[in-house]
């Protein structure tokens, strides 16, 4: 095992006291980043994805210039769906795009089960990451089962999941398939990664917030707790994460997660309230509040940083990805003072 047991985000994530709450952001790597532009010119997404080389400077490129806690893979969520046989392409400006849309029981045979040698690119990266990064950690992530299907179902980015939602309820031995079916894609991505050296698992599920607590517990938790508690004895911190969760917090902590992830619109206090004092929290400043001008960024960060004592661990994060247009001296100057003001 390689987990960094002793770097400030693990021992966060393991409600351990820790010199300074640990901060990283998602979507750290990406278009705020100058360098990023410029090394991802002329080359698809999905292409640099299974780039080892690239992979690696990407992912690197955050951590030398912001000086945060962790690095996370630079990957994306539709890749092991890719590996499975599923044809899509990641478009510019708009994101997954899926040719064929999985909508009947026929469509299941399109998505095969993976080996870990279907995805040999990602391990490979991770162990070039964990060589190069030294002390600190690097996450490992995947989408979760609801989050996948939505994109396969509507065949693209949606803000109302009508066609996920009509499968969910109106076929749910097919919903549950299909799920079942992405789960163990998503156990067998997360554990190569895993065996190739990352310190902690994400498991983003976006848009589950898209659901009723009832409906959550019934038709996307088992799934999800089927990757989680698939990992129980993988020796890594697993963050569950979702946007716009407030009353799934409690649920998406007991489907197996040592940290859950909370967006801005529940404060890390109340947030610890629902979730418990078993798990750590990760989060949760809003993204738009960068373009504020310094003074909110500071008197919003440091609030932060005091909501986030009421919990037994907090890594500091944003509610959700960075913005592109975002200044990236603003999150540099962000990951010094979360330092800090919670120097211990
Ligand atoms: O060409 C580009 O630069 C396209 C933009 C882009 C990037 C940089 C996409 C398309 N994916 C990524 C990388 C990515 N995706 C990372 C990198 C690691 C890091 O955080 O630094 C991660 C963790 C993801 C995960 C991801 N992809 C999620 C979950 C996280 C979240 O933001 O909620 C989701 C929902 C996706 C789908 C996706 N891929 C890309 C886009 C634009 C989208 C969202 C589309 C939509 O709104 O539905």
């Amino acid at each position: 095992m390689t987990v960094l047991e002793n770097s400030p985000f693990v021992r966060a994530c393991r409600r351990l006291e820790a010199p300074h709450t640990p901060v990283w952001f998602m979507r750290q790597a990406g278009r705020s980043l100058p360098e990023y532009r410029k090394i991802r010119a002329g080359i698809g997404m999905l292409e640099s994805c299974r780039r080892p080389d690239l992979v690696t400077e990407i992912t690197l490129q955050p951590v030398r210039r912001h000086g945060v806690d962790a690095a996370i893979l630079f990957s994306d969520i539709v890749v092991p769906i890719a590996a499975a046989g599923i044809d899509l392409d990641i478009v510019a400006g708009t994101g997954p795009v899926v040719a064929e849309p999985v909508r009947a029981e026929s469509d299941l045979a399109r998505l095969r089960s993976i080996t870990p040698a279907d995805v040999d690119f990602v391990a490979e990266s991770v162990k070039l990451l964990v060589a190069e990064l030294g002390e600190t950690p690097l996450i490992g992530f995947a989408g979760a089962p609801f989050t996948l299907a939505s994109y396969l179902i509507e065949g693209g980015p949606s803000r109302t999941y009508l066609k996920t939602k009509a499968m969910m309820y109106g076929a749910p031995e097919l919903w549950n398939a299909l799920l079942s079916r992405l789960a163990e894609i998503t156990l067998t991505f997360l554990r190569t990664q895993v065996d190739a050296g990352v310190s902690a698992v994400q498991l983003f599920d976006s848009w589950a917030g898209a659901l009723s607590e009832a409906d959550y517990r019934e038709y996307v938790m088992p799934h999800s707790a089927t990757v989680l508690r698939g990992l129980r004895d993988a020796g890594v911190p697993r963050i569950h994460f979702g946007v716009g969760t407030a009353v799934l917090l409690e649920a998406m902590g007991e489907a197996g997660a040592d940290v859950v992830g909370v967006d801005w619109r529940t404060p890390l206090d109340v947030a610890t309230k629902r979730i418990g004092p078993d798990r750590a929290v990760q989060g949760n400043l809003d993204p738009a509040i960068l373009f504020a001008g310094w003074d909110v960024v500071e008197r919003e960060a440091r609030r932060v940083v005091e909501q986030g004592r009421a919990a037994p661990g907090h890594v500091f994060n944003l509610g959700h990805g960075v913005m592109p247009e975002t200044d990236p001296d603003t999150l540099t100057r962000l990951v010094a003072l979360v330092h800090e003001v919670s120097a211990r």
